[in-house]
């Protein structure tokens, strides 16, 4: 390699026959120092059960990204959001951890020191972890200790002033045993025991209802529609976890606080041991856009949340309940929509299975007819009766409305395809109107006239109602159109509204080409 004159005279560390290529030892280094820390914070993060520093500082990202950015997030990625966001995270700390090391190479405690200042995010992140304990500092200690003496190990030996094939060995065999040792602690990180969560709900029998649901009414027969209950492998997922809080039965209770008579503490047993009621109730998130797909219908099964407040007796005054996650997540409830006798639930089923890790095993919250961010926390774990002046929720803070009921709508999800072969198709969808019940779905194709669709049977009033519309298409293009009203007879406005501060609005609608 040439080197120009201006760089003046070659340092030691400047060197670059080590590796033969200027630069490359010092990346090298950086990249294989930061896998080796990650791994190692991995690691002590799973045998300690506590929050590893790399995903606490993606939990910061989230909290800390603007609303906006949250949305965007959501929109493009759907519930692969989480995914994104941690390789995107996994990106920058390499290309950070390489810029420390080609520059550690020449200047060593310049480079050093941007390692430490990536430790230092690392650190403020951990201590801002929602319920993290003192034990949350011993994967970042590991962190610390192993990248930065990995980063100390290589960089010494990529800028040593050994000249020719010796440097570059002596570089080669500290950077393979780094890589060697962080493999080994990769496939460690595969073999350790899994989550307790996991591990006791695959065990877990939950007892049969004391009120089963009723059955559910015949689909529409739609070929290409979905199921009027959704699987719960294909239910949507919103919820700021970036790593699924792993809670053991055995160890959970739900606190019933504040505003009652009578304080509770329910283990999971005395929660399974009342009568438990199932129901079908579909869920809506407040940031589905008019079309969208964050909104499923599911069988739960639990313990009605009326029963458990008037045990602990609720006291005058009093307007909301503050519920809290495992993971510090915290939602506003009003009071009158847990106690209106409408089909609340703390629920510990979902589709006849006990909750999937993903939907809050072991409790969550299921409340008809409200958005899932004042209603439905997962891996609850406080129940605070309390009033709307007194608190702000997780959402409520970041510029959403503090009540969230769930506006009538509806969506046309068939054909799938835009693209439409002539002659009798099925135009197809679900609408929903929670707690109000959907009484009629009109569809506009083109500018022809608003026609009736045939609905399926009513389920509940809580849950989605299947239509569809039989459709002669001659070529050309359509705009289809649909408008669903509830049961007051109000229909949904056509006033094109985002998702924020408290849920879109809008009529759906689709563009066909017919050939
Ligand atoms: N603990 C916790 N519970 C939560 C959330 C969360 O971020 N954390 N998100 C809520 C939101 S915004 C919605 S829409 C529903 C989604 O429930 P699901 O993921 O089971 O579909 O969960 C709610 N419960
Ligand atoms: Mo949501």
């Amino acid at each position: 390699m040439q080197r120009v004159a201006t760089q003046g005279p070659a340092r030691p560390g400047r060197r670059d026959r080590a590796t033969g290529a200027p630069g490359a030892a010092g990346w090298l280094a950086g990249i294989l120092a930061a896998a080796a820390g990650l791994i190692a914070s991995e690691l002590v993060a799973r045998l300690s059960g506590t929050v590893s520093p790399f995903v606490a500082v993606g939990n910061r990202a989230v909290d800390l990204s603007p609303t906006p950015v949250k949305e965007w997030a959501i929109a493009t990625f759907d519930t692969a959001d989480k995914a994104v966001l941690l390789g995107g995270a996994l990106i920058v700390v390499l290309a950070l951890a390489a810029l420390a090391g080609a520059v550690a190479v020449r200047r060593f405690t310049a480079g050093m020191l941007i390692g430490v200042g990536l430790a230092a995010l690392a650190l403020l992140a951990v201590v801002f972890e929602p319920g993290g304990s003192a034990a949350a500092l011993l994967p970042l200690a590991a962190l610390v200790i192993v990248g930065l003496g990995a980063l100390r190990l290589l960089v010494t030996a990529a800028a040593e002033p050994a000249s020719g094939p010796d440097g570059r060995r002596r570089f080669l065999v500290r950077a393979g045993g780094v890589a060697a040792a962080t493999a080994v602690g990769g496939l460690l990180l595969g073999v350790l025991p899994e989550p307790a969560a996991t591990r006791v709900r695959r065990a877990l029998r939950l007892p049969a209802p004391t009120r089963p649901a009723a059955a559910p009414p015949p689909a529409l027969p739609v070929p290409e529609l979905g199921p009027h209950i959704v699987p719960s492998d294909s239910f949507y997922r919103i919820d700021t976890a970036l790593v699924v809080p792993d809670v053991d039965p055995a160890d959970w209770t739900l606190r019933v606080t504040g505003l009652v008579d009578r304080p509770l503490t329910l283990s999971f047993a005395d929660l399974l041991a009342r009568p438990l009621v199932e129901r079908r109730v579909t869920l809506a998130c407040v940031s589905n856009p008019v079309g969208g797909d964050l909104i499923g219908n599911a069988t739960w099964l639990g313990v009605p949340i009326a029963e458990i407040l008037a045990e602990a007796g609720v006291q005058a005054g009093a307007d909301a309940v503050k519920s809290t996650s495992a993971d510090g997540w915290t939602c506003g409830t009003p009071l009158a929509a847990l106690t209106d006798g409408r089909d609340a639930l703390l629920a510990v089923g979902m589709n006849g299975e006990p909750l999937p890790a993903e939907h809050g095993f072991p409790v969550r919250m299921v409340v008809p007819g409200l958005y899932g961010y004042v209603s439905a926390t997962k891996w609850l774990a406080e129940l605070e009766v309390t009033r709307f002046a007194d608190f702000a929720a997780y959402w409520t803070v970041r510029g959403w409305s503090e009540q969230g009921p769930v506006k009538t709508s509806c969506r046309i999800d068939v054909p799938r395809e835009s693209q439409v072969p002539a002659g009798r198709v099925w135009l197809a969808g679900v609408a929903w109107a929670q707690h109000t019940g959907i009484d009629r779905v009109e569809v506009q194709i083109g500018d022809g006239p608003w026609q009736a669709a045939e609905l399926a049977d009513e389920d509940t009033i809580d849950t989605w109602r299947q239509w569809r519309l039989a459709w002669d298409a001659v070529p050309g293009e359509y705009r289809v159109t649909a408008r669903a009203t509830d049961r007051t007879g109000a229909t949904q406005t056509s006033e094109v509204r985002g998702v924020l501060p408290d849920g879109a609005t809008g009529w759906p609608s689709r563009t066909y080409r017919v050939a």
